[in-house]
């Protein structure tokens, strides 16, 4: 009788290894099947890193950036990516081939827009956030965060265009690090009041990759993965 069960049981899980993969070998497919189910598939050949945030807010640009290349145009699109600037599109990560960076179309201000975004994109189906802002803590920034939070998973906030910032901002009495300092601490109360125990705050340019935090940036996210 035991037999038997053994049997069933290796029979189902090979059943359930042989849909998972199939998904994890398409994310598009995996991110459509996620909708109808509760969890995406815990089996996948990807990291599936989504890079969020506002419109505008240096999202493709930081892509570009991590993957070393200047132009979008010079970057082939995985084949597994939309073509559309609407649609999510998929890059390969040249430092680890195990993981797929998505540049996801930004997020509007309406509240009404914010949840079609997430029906939109399908914020569950990644593993991991890159969420991107260029300015202050706008309010579409903290909704994806919390919803990042709710799902229980983890993001990287990363605040770009760091060299506009600070060649535009006169403060007589404050060094370059003081400034740093204070967004910092300015990001972090924010975060925290969300529940972010620790953020990871990286104040960046991605135009700039030899100065303020890309580099740790990068050190931090290869390490992690
Ligand atoms: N100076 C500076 N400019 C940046 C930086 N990041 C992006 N930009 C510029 O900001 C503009 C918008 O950047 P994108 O990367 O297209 O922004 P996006 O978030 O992908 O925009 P959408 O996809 O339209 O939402 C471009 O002109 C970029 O060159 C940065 O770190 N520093
Ligand atoms: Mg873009």
């Amino acid at each position: 009788m035991m037999f038997f069960y053994d049997i069933f049981i290796s029979f189902k899980n090979c059943i359930i290894y042989y849909f998972r993969n199939g998904e994890a070998a398409n994310p598009q497919r995996a991110r459509k099947s996620s909708l109808r189910k509760s969890q995406p598939p815990p089996l996948k050949r990807y990291i599936n890193v989504a890079v969020t945030g506002p419109v505008d807010s240096g999202k493709s640009t930081l892509v570009n950036a991590m993957r070393g290349v200047e132009d979008e145009d010079e970057a082939p699109v995985d084949s597994l990516g939309g073509s559309s600037k609407a649609l999510p599109r998929s890059y390969s990560y040249p430092a680890n081939p195990r993981v797929l960076l998505w540049d996801l179309p930004g997020i509007e201000t309406h509240e009404m827009k914010q949840h079609a975004y997430l029906e939109k994109v399908d914020l569950r189906s990644y593993d991991f956030f890159i969420l991107t802002t260029s300015s202050r803590m706008e309010e579409e920034v903290l909704y994806l965060a919390k919803e990042i939070l709710r799902m229980d998973k983890s993001f990287y906030f990363v605040r770009t265009k760091i060299d506009i910032y600070m060649r535009s901002t006169k403060q007589p009495n404050f060094t370059q690090g003081d400034l740093l300092r204070e967004i910092r601490k300015y990001f972090s109360k924010k975060l925290q009041s969300i529940g972010v125990n620790i953020p990871r705050i990286f104040l960046l340019s991605a135009l700039q990759v030899d100065k303020f935090d890309f580099e740790n940036f990068i050190e931090t996210f290869n390490s992690q993965f």
